[in-house]
């Protein structure tokens, strides 16, 4: 990948830096392309020589799951040699844990779900679970936790109400906050939707769903969300507007990079390599709103890939965010761009100034007459302000 020099003479060799906050789970390249038709094709990856491969690539942060570490019989003393060994090969490669997470969608006990499933010994075995990953992740130093319920849902609704799955839920994720205070761990819990896969539905379908749920538990402001970009395009729904309205409300904890196509089973692609004009919108949004959280890449190589090309994968994810980041620069630097988008938002003279609610106010504007055939004249380039955003992102512009 050869050095550029980009416009205004700045050095645009999009080599990732810790300041960009990239991080991969430790599932992602440990994927082996096991898929529901054929088995693995790539040999198991190591936690500690993933830790090594991210620092050498030039990755800021490693995110796991308790099993992606510790296998799930392992005793306390097997637990405790692999968690001193793999801190060590952290600090060894400087990459840092910023997130940790728990698998309850694995092994076949969550087969009814985890925290929303009919047996009362799964809900507690579930919990349990999660606290022990909360303690693995703290002596990692995460200070966020993310909890995907990929099995929290149905194939069909014959086998609970769903309303007792949201207070299950409730129930549960209040149970971890008080866990959370006691322990003085501090984290703040990132809930993540997903529609479908692997359940039929799932329940918090969407990001949407959840920041409906979060202001209904006993410490709202303990959570917040971790939308993912293929969740919400399976859903057929625009990320980045998920993302807004998250950030808006101030729930933006964390962020799973990838890509889909909609209308298709789950891919996990690389980032930006289906919709990379989403992708645009997406990082020119973070940039713009100066999002400070981590950059994780939820995605995984190819099932044709070897070792090499699973580095290659990990590679892109950061290298396309880099260039969408320098895109996202010089279209807030580009003068026509720029003077459209004024254009489009200027107010004609006497519009009356509606904002907060008076009584007077609310008098002025109704008695105001609207000439709709003027505002009707008033252009809006909308078709020249995305073409010129498309040259741009196809290096014409
Ligand atoms: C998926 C999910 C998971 C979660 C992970 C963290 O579709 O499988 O995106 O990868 O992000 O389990 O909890
Ligand atoms: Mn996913
Ligand atoms: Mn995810």
């Amino acid at each position: 990948m050869s050095k550029k020099n980009g416009k205004n003479g700045k050095q645009a060799n999009y080599e990732p830096k810790p300041e960009d906050k990239f991080s991969f789970g430790l599932w992602t390249l440990a994927n082996r392309g096991r898929d529901p038709f054929g088995d693995a094709v790539r040999p198991t990856f190591p936690p500690n020589d993933i830790v090594q491969v991210l620092g050498e690539i030039g990755a800021w942060g490693v995110n796991l799951h308790d099993n992606d570490l510790v296998p799930i019989d392992a005793t306390p003393k097997e637990r405790d040699k692999i968690v001193r060994e793999f801190r060590a090969a952290c600090n060894e490669s400087g990459v840092v844990v910023p997130m940790a997470t728990v698998s309850l969608f694995f092994h076949p006990v969550f087969r009814d779900g985890a925290f929303t499933a009919n047996d009362p010994e799964v809900r507690a075995y579930a919990l349990q679970k999660t606290m022990r990953a909360m303690d693995l992740g703290a002596e990692l130093g995460a200070k966020i936790f993310v909890l995907w319920g990929g099995r929290e849902g149905v194939e069909t609704d014959a086998c609970r109400r769903a309303d007792e799955a949201v207070k299950r839920l409730r129930e549960a994720v209040n149970y971890l906050c008080e866990y959370n205070i006691a322990q003085k761990y501090g984290y703040r819990f990132a809930m993540e939707a997903k529609p479908n896969e692997p359940r039929g539905d799932i329940y918090m379908a969407t990001t949407g769903h959840y920041l409906g749920f979060i202001p209904t538990l006993d410490h709202p402001e303990m959570v917040g969300v971790n939308p993912e970009f293929a969740h919400e395009t399976m859903a057929g729904l625009n990320f980045m507007h998920g993302v807004a309205q998250a950030w808006e409300a101030g729930k933006l904890f964390h962020i799973d990079l990838n890509d889909q196509y909609p209308g298709r089973y789950d891919q996990d692609l690389r980032f930006g390599s289906a919709n990379p004009k989403s992708a645009f919108w997406l990082v020119k949004f973070l940039e713009d709103v100066g999002y400070d959280g981590p950059r994780h890449f939820d995605a995984h190589a190819y099932r044709t890939e070897n070792c090499e090309g699973v580095k290659d994968f990990a590679r892109g994810c950061m290298r396309t965010y880099l260039i969408l980041k320098e895109k996202a620069e010089r279209w807030n630097e580009d003068r026509e761009i720029q003077a459209i988008l004024k254009e489009i938002s200027a107010a004609a003279p006497n519009v009356p100034k509606n904002g907060r609610y008076s009584e007077k106010g609310a008098q002025s504007l109704l008695a105001h007459g609207f000439d709709k055939d003027a505002m009707l004249r008033k252009r809006l380039p909308y078709e020249l302000l995305d073409q010129l955003t498309v040259d741009l992102l196809l290096g014409v512009r």
